[in-house]
Parts: C-alpha cells; sequence; structure tokens
C-alpha cells in the first residue's frame, strides 16, 4: 500500500439502501410520499413542525431496525489501516457507519440521533421522538429540532472538509447523486485523482476521472481490497476529459 495515501471519502443515501434506508430521490425513495420543500426547509419546519417532526421520528426509529453493510464496514476497515489518512464526509444523516466501527466521520447533514435546542443552542444525543416536544435537557425549554441541515442553511465544518479535499490525494464520492450543493462541488475542491462508485453515473459523473457503476457493496470492498493491496484503483490522476 502506498505510504502517503490521504484519502477523502463521501458518502451519500445509497451507501446505507442495501441496509434498508431509502434514498431520497430514486423510484420508491423517502421523499416519495413528501415534497422536499415540505419536510426538508426552515420555513416548512415553522410552518408545520409537527408535520416535520414526525417526519424525522419515524426515520429516527427506523435506524434500530437496520444495520451496517458490507461497504460501511469495508471503509471502517480502511480507516484501521490508514487512521488519520482517512476521512468520511458523510451527506448522510444515519449513523451506520460509525456502527460499522469508523471514528473519523464528518457529517455535514447533521444526524438524526441528536437534537438542536434553538433556545440555548445546545446539542444533545438523542434516541427518542421529538413530536411530543420533550424539555430540553439543558435549559428546558420546549425548543428541540432534528439536528439536520435543511436547504438554505449552512452545512457542517465545510472548512474541515476543504481543509482535507486541499490534502488528500484521492477524493471518492459514493452513493451520492450530486444534485445537492455544496457537496456536490467537492470534487472541484480535491486536489488529486477523483473516483465515482455509484449504482448508475451520478449528475456530476464527467467531473471524475473514473466512475465505477454497481451496488456499493460491491463496489466498496472491492475498490478497499484494491488500495489495501496496493493495486490499482486507486482513480486515476485527473488528465484531459
Ligand atoms: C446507490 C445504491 C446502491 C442507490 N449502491 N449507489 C441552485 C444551484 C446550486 C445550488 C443551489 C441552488 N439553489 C439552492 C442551492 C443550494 C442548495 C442545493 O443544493 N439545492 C439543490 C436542490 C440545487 N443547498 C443548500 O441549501 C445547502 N446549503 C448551502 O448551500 O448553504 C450555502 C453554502 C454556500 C457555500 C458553501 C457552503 C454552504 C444545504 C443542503 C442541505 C441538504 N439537506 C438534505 C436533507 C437533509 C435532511 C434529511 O436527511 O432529511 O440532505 S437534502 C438530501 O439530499 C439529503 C442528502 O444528504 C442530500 C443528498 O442526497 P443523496 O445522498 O445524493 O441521495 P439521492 O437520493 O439524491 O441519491 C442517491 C444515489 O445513490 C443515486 O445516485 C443512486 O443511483 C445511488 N444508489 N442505490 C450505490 N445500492
Ligand atoms: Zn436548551
Amino acid at each position: 500500500m502506498a505510504r502517503h495515501t490521504r484519502i477523502v471519502v463521501l458518502t451519500g443515501a445509497g451507501i446505507s439502501a442495501e441496509s434498508g434506508l431509502p434514498t431520497f430521490r430514486d423510484a420508491d425513495g423517502l421523499w416519495e410520499g413528501h415534497d422536499p420543500m415540505q419536510v426538508a426547509t426552515p420555513e416548512a419546519y415553522a410552518d408545520d413542525p409537527d408535520l416535520v417532526q414526525r417526519f424525522y421520528d419515524e426515520r429516527r426509529a427506523a435506524l434500530s431496525r437496520v444495520e451496517p453493510n458490507a461497504a460501511h464496514r469495508a471503509l471502517a476497515r480502511l480507516e484501521a489501516e490508514l487512521g488519520d489518512d482517512l476521512l468520511v464526509v458523510t451527506q448522510n444523516v444515519d449513523d451506520l457507519h460509525e456502527r460499522a466501527g469508523s471514528r473519523r466521520v464528518h457529517h455535514v447533514h447533521g444526524r438524526l440521533r441528536s437534537a438542536w435546542c434553538t433556545t440555548c443552542d445546545e446539542r444533545h444525543d438523542w434516541s427518542g421522538p421529538l413530536a411530543d416536544r420533550p424539555p430540553c435537557p439543558a435549559c428546558g425549554a420546549a425548543t428541540l429540532r432534528p439536528d439536520i441541515v435543511w436547504f438554505g442553511e449552512l452545512p457542517y465544518g465545510m472548512d474541515v472538509v476543504e481543509e482535507a479535499l486541499e490534502h488528500s490525494d484521492l477524493f471518492v464520492s459514493i452513493g451520492t447523486s450530486g444534485l445537492v450543493y455544496p457537496a456536490a462541488a467537492f470534487v472541484h475542491w480535491a486536489r488529486g485523482a477523483t473516483l465515482e462508485l455509484n449504482l448508475e453515473p451520478s449528475a456530476g459523473a464527467t467531473d471524475f476521472a473514473e466512475s465505477r457503476t454497481g451496488p456499493a457493496t460491491r463496489l466498496v470492498p472491492a475498490w478497499v481490497g484494491e488500495v489495501l493491496t496496493g493495486s490499482s484503483g486507486r482513480g486515476r490522476a485527473r488528465g484531459p476529459r
């Protein structure tokens, strides 16, 4: 294995699909029954907090019925070898990377198992419902909302992502449609080689030096195997397109 390979992996809903969590935009996806703008904006929350809280309560509850899959586990194996040289940046709000054993996981769109108090600005690990308006453990106000980044809000830790991409040798995007910014632009922030692993070519597939198609549970363990054995497949360096 190359000693100085620093890798940034971006994951999206596609990596958790085979665990049983629906994606957002695929047929039968999460937004089939919901207009995204009805549940994933601060304005929607202000208009109908009960609807939005119930939507996220259901998804939080669903987490205890699913398990990490072979793709999550392969990334955890890679971190066990690379340590600080691997950062997983995820758009997902589930906790399947952590449950597979990854420790260096950065959630840019927040976490289902976290609640944010809009009165005192504290965040709390949370596994139960929020629709029944429980009091904030810190200040007692009944103003806990899902700790989720909605459209129009600032994703978490863009400085961390920018710094990691600036110093990376390889950026790998897994299971994301490439339709939501700023994550869709990370491929342009990356300095090194770029590789996409997705069920089908994403909206931004041509921005990657290499794009492989197939299910994450097949592609990710195969790619991790290549990195760990030092064979090809780290993504080719950027060249003319
Ligand atoms: C498989 C598979 C298998 C299936 N194996 N693969 C106009 C132009 C450009 C930008 C904007 C614009 N107007 C507004 C914006 C900005 C806006 C935006 O991007 N809008 C777009 C709709 C255009 N973005 C924002 O508002 C963001 N904030 C922001 O930009 O702040 C300003 C800023 C400026 C500069 C720097 C930094 C910040 C916030 C975005 C918040 C997104 N939040 C959501 C909801 C979170 C809550 C929740 O989970 O409910 O995050 S939206 C939703 O989309 C969710 C996801 O994380 C995100 C991405 O979805 P993802 O993961 O790609 O899922 P899918 O379903 O789209 O795709 C799944 C993929 O997997 C598919 O490709 C499948 O093929 C594949 N797949 N099975 C492998 N088995
Ligand atoms: Zn509070």
